[in-house]
């Protein structure tokens, strides 16, 4: 029998079995020792990207290896692994001593400028702040004191604020956000191949590169090495893993995979760009993995080239292939995720949150803006589901593993989720889940109330328009009135609604646009969180390849991207509104934190928070950012500072920058301002008057003192300087009493 022959054997009898029951054995166990594929293979998550979780990307792709006959691999989320490094004791000291010689005279013309300004109000790095925050964020009990949280939150960001002044200053925004240098953050190949950009938007981590992960990665023996991108802001610590692991391993096979690698392929302007750019891969997979993958562990135990699947594009150093159209996998053969080997002590969460997608693509197929992730010539992939046996059985597993479920797709079908939820309710599953789902007129009163037995806690809905006109042109086939009719019954259910719209889809007027904000205003207490975002034109979307239909000419990439993700376009309707529009809706967002934080959509913390105070989590959220009777006696304290004005051009960058990061309208820090830099990143234009006010908490000073000193103010001024203070959270309350249960307001 043939090296090859016996592992085929047993991979077809996993198969015919489907699932594989868990736990799976994991990495150096007995139960591997049996399985009979032999290649050694190590899975890694890149920064930078959600703390709050694990990602499911590779879990998928394991658990689908060994469910044929494969040897599991070991997964490293290197996202969460550097963030912890860098608090180390001896990453510490040498970031101290890196802040200390910080020198930026390796940039130039704007990066150098950007890079100054952005170091202006900077906070110093404080490791036991940071130790106390991630204790809150793990905490059961302080995790759900929204005023621990806040403060929480803020320390771990001040910390990222720090650690990114290591590389370009300012490119770590609400902490695990990043935000490169423009050329980068366009796609601009000269960017993304330049050794020294990666290199410093990388330097933050370094440490964590040297001391643990490459000579893990050295030291193991790997055959195959995978690296996962989803984001598009994984790709630059991508490319520099992949760097510093073909030095390492010259010989392992180094493959990547994930949305952001198929969008680096799909918008591509030139075929040859994408191994410029990924040049030290031996392949990329594009589109959905697990086949791919499992047939590149099985060339390799072979020693041949992965060359027959057709998601895998190998490098061109290995000739030319022959391109056939991509695979979508079929979901009956792929198993349920095991996610035992994730590093789950380490997320910043009081409670294991999984990913799981028993669905790809969309039903509906039909939104002219969508473009959406492992798509080809559709808005989404083919639509495809798992019965609802299987989606039980999986859950079952899933559910004894952790609390929080998250069905991680483009969309659930209706008729489907509901059988499901029966189905759960009478096994008695007990745990927590939540989704995306169209606001069909499907869902009756009792049918919400059944997704609510079930466990369901939010959903969150795309209505993208509260104008009928602007809902036809997206054929979203949902009419206002009928999605406020679902809001309600979810509502009634106590499930709470994350709203997700857009403003300014070509030939928008101001009219329809402000048809979206009224829609939300006028029914507060029918959605819990969301927002309206900006519509953004990307290649793949219908309206871009029918661009006349839409009214819109002269369409064309962002000047200077080779990987052109998104396009501009001429139309001047939306064009004159977006002023205004921008000013009317920047009075909508109640200034909650971003991603990856509670409050922004469909986070972690937010499920979380759901599922402790049901509807009522939207006033859970404003009861802090609102002055209480007993606040007299309150001491408040400065959340941050003012930024220093010392030298006036890179001031006015500083300002320049910033303006384009605010939730408000852009260029909303006019120059004769004073910036407040609050304590978490966000930047506010005050008065002199009003910063007269803020320095009065520089130290803890209770209200009535405050109002005392300022004798010369009426009371009811300055009352009303408190309460935009504290709803702005510019002070916050000095001490943080013991958790106390919130009162819902
Ligand atoms: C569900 C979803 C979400 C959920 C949950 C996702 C999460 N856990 O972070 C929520 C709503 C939270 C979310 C949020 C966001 N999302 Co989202 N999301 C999706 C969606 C619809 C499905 C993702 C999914 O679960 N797929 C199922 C898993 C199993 O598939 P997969 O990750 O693609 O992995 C497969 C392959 O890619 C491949 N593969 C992956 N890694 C590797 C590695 C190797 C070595 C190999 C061989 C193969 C391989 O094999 C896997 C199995 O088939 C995709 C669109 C889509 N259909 O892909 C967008 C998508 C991923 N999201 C996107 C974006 C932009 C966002 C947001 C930034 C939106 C925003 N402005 O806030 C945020 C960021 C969230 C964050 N974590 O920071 C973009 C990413 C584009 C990009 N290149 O950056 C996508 C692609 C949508 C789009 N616009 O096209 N998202
Ligand atoms: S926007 Fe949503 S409903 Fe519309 S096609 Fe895309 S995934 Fe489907």
């Amino acid at each position: 029998m043939s090296r090859r022959s016996a592992p085929r054997a047993c991979r077809r009898w996993h198969s015919a079995r489907r699932r594989t029951p868990w736990p799976v054995p994991r990495p150096g166990s007995a139960e591997e020792a049996t399985m009979s594929g032999t290649v050694k293979a190590t899975l890694i998550y890149p920064p930078l990207t959600d703390p709050t979780s694990g990602y499911h990307s590779l879990n998928y792709l394991d658990s689908y290896a060994r469910a044929q006959g494969h040897r599991p691999a070991e997964i490293i989320d290197a996202n969460i692994e550097a963030f912890h490094h860098s608090h180390t004791p001896s990453a510490y000291e040498w970031l101290r001593r890196e802040l200390s010689r910080l020198s930026i005279d390796d940039l130039n013309g704007p990066d150098a400028l950007m890079a100054r300004a952005n170091r202006l109000g900077l906070p110093e790095p404080d490791p036991d702040r940071l130790r106390r925050s991630i204790g809150v964020l793990q905490d059961p009990t302080l995790f759900y004191d929204y005023r621990h949280y806040q403060d929480a939150v803020e320390g771990v960001i001040s910390w990222m604020d720090a650690l990114g002044t290591v590389g370009f200053p300012g490119q770590f925004r609400a902490g695990f956000r990043l935000h490169p240098p423009p050329m980068v953050s366009i796609g601009s190949v000269a960017a993304l191949t330049d050794e020294a950009v990666l290199g410093r938007l990388n330097r933050p981590f370094q440490p964590y590169y040297e001391d643990v992960l490459i000579p893990r990665l050295a030291a193991g023996g790997n055959q195959v090495i995978g690296i996962s991108a989803t984001y598009q802001w994984q790709l630059p610590f991508a490319l520099w893993i992949a760097r510093l692991v073909r030095r390492a391993c010259p010989d392992v096979f180094l493959v990547a995979g994930g949305t952001e690698i198929s969008d680096v392929w799909k918008c591509a302007s030139r075929p040859e760009y994408v191994f410029q750019v990924l040049a030290d891969f031996d392949a990329i997979v594009v589109g959905e993995g697990e086949s791919a993958y499992t047939e590149i562990l099985d060339a390799v135990e072979d020693g041949t080239l992965p060359a027959g699947h057709p998601n895998v594009r190998l490098h061109p150093k290995y000739g030319r292939q022959r391109h056939l159209p991509l695979r979508y996998e079929r979901l009956a053969q792929v198993p349920v995720p095991d996610f035992s080997g994730l590093p789950w002590d380490l997320y910043l969460s009081p409670e294991r949150f999984v990913y799981y997608s028993p669905t790809r693509g969309c039903y509906w197929n039909k939104c002219t803006f969508c473009d959406y992730g492992l798509n080809t010539d559709g808005p989404t992939s083919p639509w495809r589901q798992d019965t609802v046996d299987t989606m039980i059985a999986d859950v079952t597993e899933l559910s004894k593993f952790a609390k929080f479920i998250y069905f991680s797709v483009d969309v659930l079908a209706p008729a489907t989720i509901l059988r499901f939820a029966e189905r759960a309710v009478e096994q008695g599953l007990d745990f927590r889940w939540g989704a995306e789902i169209r606001l069909e007129k499907y869902w009756s009163d009792e049918r919400c109330e059944l997704l609510r037995r079930s466990g369901c806690v939010a959903i969150s809905v795309g209505f993208e328009s509260g104008n009928q006109r602007i809902l036809d042109l997206i054929d979203k086939g949902t009419k206002p009135e009928q999605v406020r009719r679902t809001m309600t019954a979810m509502t009634k259910a106590n499930i709470g609604v994350q709203m997700m719209g857009f403003t300014g889809f070509p030939t928008e007027t101001r009219e329809e646009a402000l048809d979206s904000i009224t829609f939300l205003r006028d029914n507060p207490d029918l959605w819990t969180l969301g927002g309206l975002g900006d519509f953004m034109l990307t290649p793949g979307a219908i309206v871009a390849k029918e661009p006349e239909r839409f009214g819109i000419t002269n369409v064309r990439p962002v000047e200077g991207s080779d990987i052109v993700r998104m396009l501009r376009y001429d139309e001047p309707v939306t064009e004159g509104a977006q002023a205004e529009v921008a000013q009317a809706k920047a009075d909508l967002n109640p200034g909650h934190f971003h991603r990856p934080w509670l409050g922004s959509t469909d986070t972690p913390h937010t499920f979380f928070y759901h599922d402790r105070y049901g509807t009522a989590v939207r006033g859970v959220l404003a009861h802090d950012r609102v002055r209480q009777d007993t606040d007299d006696a309150t001491e408040f304290l400065a959340n941050g500072s003012f930024v220093d004005r010392d030298d006036e051009q890179v001031w006015d960058a500083y300002r320049r920058i910033r303006s384009d990061e605010q939730d408000g309208a852009p260029g909303d820090l006019p120059a004769d301002r004073h910036l407040f830099r609050r304590s978490d990143g966000q930047v506010y234009a005050l008065n002199r008057s009003s910063r007269l006010f803020l320095d009065l908490f520089t130290a803890p000073l209770t209200l009535a003192e405050a109002q005392r000193r300022l004798w010369i103010v009426e009371p009811a001024v300055a009352e009303r300087v408190w309460r935009t203070f504290i709803a702005q959270r510019l002070i916050r309350r000095h001490r943080l009493s013991a958790p106390a249960a919130p009162v819902v307001t």
